[in-house]
């Protein structure tokens, strides 16, 4: 693994923000998507890059459709850290129970974007509760602010562990 940069791949349900996430790290991140009912919706890759404390990352994300689990294993292949997005403004649904497990059990550095915080129907507490022990962060991933001072505090992690 090249020590200077660090991959991290972001999962999470359909529409939970994954690529907002990633256009808000990074503005020149590239998006393969397709149109949908409501917008867009990812049917191959994201993929942004940021420089924290010297160190080059990149940030893929991976499509939120489960029939895309076959994108999902490519993507995570060699992953240093994972990031999982969670929409708390409806709460948690199985496939994301099945991500968190699945990432838990494969014992890669984990956080928990708790997204679109700016709703005034978004939940944290209940998705951290449910999620206990987990590592969160409470972002809007529509803003850079919020989602750039997660994203450090996590390398910032992943540092220590390595
Ligand atoms: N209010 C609000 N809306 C958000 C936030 N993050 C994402 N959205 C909206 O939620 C919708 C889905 O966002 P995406 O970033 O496309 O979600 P995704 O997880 O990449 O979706 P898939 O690729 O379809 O799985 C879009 O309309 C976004 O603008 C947020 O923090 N706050
Ligand atoms: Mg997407």
């Amino acid at each position: 693994m090249d020590p200077s940069r660090l991959k991290i791949v972001v999962f999470g349900s359909f529409h939970a923000g994954k690529s907002t996430f990633i256009q808000a790290i990074d503005h020149g991140s590239r998006h393969v998507d397709a149109e949908c009912a409501d917008g867009t919706t990812t049917i191959a890759l994201d993929f942004g890059k940021a420089e924290i404390d010297g160190r080059l990352v990149h940030l893929y994300g991976t499509p939120g459709q489960e029939r895309f689990e076959f994108v999902r294993q490519i993507i995570s292949n060699g992953m240093d850290g994972a990031i999982l997005m969670v929409d708390c403004s409806c709460g948690i649904d199985e496939f994301t129970r099945h991500l968190y497990q699945q990432l838990m059990d494969s014992g890669v550095p984990l956080s928990v974007m708790l997204n679109k915080c700016d709703l005034t129907g978004a939940c944290p507490a209940l998705v951290r509760q449910e999620l206990d022990g987990a590592v969160t962060y409470e972002i809007s991933a529509r803003d850079h602010g919020s989602s750039r001072e997660a994203l450090e505090r996590f390398v910032g992690t992943i540092e220590k562990n390595r």
